[in-house]
C-alpha cells in the first residue's frame, strides 16, 4: 500500500489462497499499516521462500502472516529461516475442510515458533490485528488507531439480538 516501506508481509503458498488472505491485507489496510502480499510456496518456489525470509528482517519487516492449505510447511519454513515473528493462518482446504492445513501449522517442534490463527477468515483478520499490535508497541500512532478499532468494534455490538 501507497509508498511507505512494508512493515508486515503478508504470504501466502497460493493465488488461491487470496481469498482467505485479503481479509488480512483488508484488516492491515483500515489500520494503516504499510504491508505487501505476496504469492510464496514452500513446495513449488522454495527458491523464492528462501530469499523472501532470508531478507524479511533486512528489509524492515516487524512481523510476517503466511497463510496455506493442506500441507502447508509454508509458516514453519519461513519461521525457521528468519527472527521476523510469524503468523500462520490456516486456509481452508477442500479435502479437510482446514484441519490439515490447522495440524500442519499448528504442531511446530520447540525452538521454532508460529503464533497459529483460526481456520479461515477469522484467522486472517486475527493475524492482521496481532501483527499491528506488534508493531504499535513501538507505535503510539497505530496503537491509538488500533484501541481506536477495538472502541468501535465494541460500539457496534447491538444489545438486542433483533
Ligand atoms: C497450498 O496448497 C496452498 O497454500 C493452497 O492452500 C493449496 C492448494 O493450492 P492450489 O493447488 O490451489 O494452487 O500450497
Amino acid at each position: 500500500m501507497g509508498e511507505a516501506s512494508p512493515i508486515v508481509g503478508i504470504i501466502m503458498g497460493s493465488r488461491s489462497d487470496w481469498e482467505t488472505m485479503r481479509h488480512a491485507a483488508e484488516t492491515l489496510a483500515t489500520l494503516g499499516v504499510a504491508h505487501e502480499t505476496r504469492v510464496v510456496s514452500a513446495h513449488r518456489t522454495p527458491d523464492r521462500l528462501y530469499d523472501y525470509a532470508k531478507s524479511a528482517a533486512g528489509r524492515g519487516l516487524k512481523a510476517i502472516i503466511a497463510g496455506a492449505g493442506g500441507a502447508a510447511h509454508l509458516p514453519g519454513m519461513t519461521a525457521a529461516m528468519t527472527r521476523v515473528p510469524v503468523l500462520g493462518v490456516p486456509v481452508e482446504s477442500k479435502a479437510l475442510s482446514g484441519m490439515d492445513s490447522l495440524l500442519s501449522i499448528v504442531q511446530m517442534p520447540a525452538g521454532i515458533p508460529v503464533g497459529t490463527l483460526a481456520i479461515g477468515r477469522a484467522g486472517a483478520v486475527n493475524a492482521a490485528l496481532l501483527a499491528a499490535a506488534i508493531v504499535a508497541n513501538e507505535d503510539a500512532g497505530l496503537a491509538a488507531r488500533l484501541d481506536d478499532w477495538r472502541a468501535a468494534q465494541t460500539d457496534a455490538v447491538a444489545v438486542e439480538p433483533e
